[in-house]
């Protein structure tokens, strides 16, 4: 047990890996740490709210209860702001940009992008539902508030970015550019405890996760792609499995350890892709490239895509990096008429 280490620990270690750091990101780090305890404490109540009163409705006080997307929003919104280490924060779950306005969050180098609580709508079957952000320094200058063009920044850019898995156990994943390491959260001790060490995707995998549901509206390419997966049997002699549990941080978590590729397309209720560039995609892909994978829209890395909007939807294929390469080339070899 002796080389047991914590989050905070961990941070702290790593620190020196930033010659011009000066603590902000770590301090940054640590008011996610603390908002991410704070709602797992909260989700894993969720199945007591029929009891002691349904989120949305009111509690045996009388008390209105927040929705847990709600709650899980304004937690991480607050950790942020108490610490003024972000001059902004931009949420799935706001319209617009939340600009920090005091004379210390006017100083601050970094603005966060998150969604607070993904895939939501699983909480009421029990099912993992996970926390995303994404965190890059601003490009206004330092002092003033923040703008619009501190958020629409280009994947590449980022500084961190993480998630937060609500399952059978929590854990914390994230990145600074050097490898990703994943955190698993000890309830008895009230800490996030070292659990995956520069965490890696193998190159190739046996898993492929897509809402099938839309298969007739899907692009040929992608029709194709889940055809080769079906009629293959890969390497190891057992066909491709079919995994989609619907909660993108789950199905990326399983995919990341195990390999495989979450595919979500155009389709005809999202004809650009339902999941957030800003929130969702650019994230993900930042763990997942630093994990040794691949993320693209089907035609380009999604850390290159420049954002033209907050709640941009983009087509997003990510996963072991063979396999996203296959669904790219099925793409270009069977492109849609019209
Ligand atoms: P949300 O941001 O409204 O929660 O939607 C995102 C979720 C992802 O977690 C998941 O991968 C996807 O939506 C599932 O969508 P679908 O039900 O269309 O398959
Ligand atoms: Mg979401």
């Amino acid at each position: 047990m002796s080389d047991m280490r914590t989050l905070g620990e961990f941070i702290v270690e790593k620190q020196h890996e930033y010659p011009n750091a000066s603590g902000e990101l770590s301090s940054l780090l640590s008011s996610i740490r603390l908002a991410a305890k704070i709602v797992n404490r909260e989700i894993n109540k969720a199945g007591l709210a029929d009891i002691t009163g349904a989120f949305g409705g009111e509690n045996v006080q009388g008390e209105e209860q927040q929705k847990l997307d709600v709650y899980a929003n304004e937690k991480f919104k607050a950790a942020m702001a108490a610490r003024d280490q972000v001059c902004g924060v931009a949420s799935e779950e706001e319209d617009e940009a939340v600009i920090f306005d005091s004379e210390l969050s006017r100083n601050a180098k970094y603005v966060i992008l998150m969604d607070p609580l993904d895939g939501s709508s699983n909480i009421d079957v029990n099912v993992s539902v996970g926390t995303i952000f994404s965190i890059y320094r601003r490009v206004s200058p330092i002092g003033q508030p923040a703008t619009i063009d501190d958020f629409l920044q280009p994947g590449n850019q980022q500084v961190a970015a993480g998630y937060i898995i609500y399952g059978s156990s929590t854990m914390l994943v994230y990145t600074t550019g050097n490898g990703v390491h994943g955190f698993t959260y000890d309830p008895s001790i009230g800490a996030f405890c070292l659990s995956h060490e520069s965490m890696t995707i193998p190159e190739d995998g046996k898993i492929y996760s897509i809402n099938e549901g839309n298969y007739i509206r899907f692009p040929l390419g992608i029709k194709k792609y889940i055809k080769y997966c079906q009629e293959n049997v890969p390497e190891e002699g057992r066909p491709y499995s079919s995994r989609y549990i619907g909660s993108l941080v789950s199905d990326f978590h399983r995919n990341m350890l195990k390999g495989g590729i979450f595919l979500y397309p155009s389709t005809a209720a999202y004809p650009s892709g339902k999941l957030r560039l800003l929130y969702e995609c650019n994230p993900m892909a930042f763990i997942i490239e630093q994990a040794g994978g691949k993320a693209s829209n089907g035609h380009q890395r999604i850390m290159d895509i420049k954002p033209t909007e907050l709640h941009q939807r983009v087509p997003f294929f990510v996963g072991s990096t063979n396999m996203v390469e296959k669904t790219e080339a099925f793409l270009a070899e069977f492109p849609d008429e019209d």
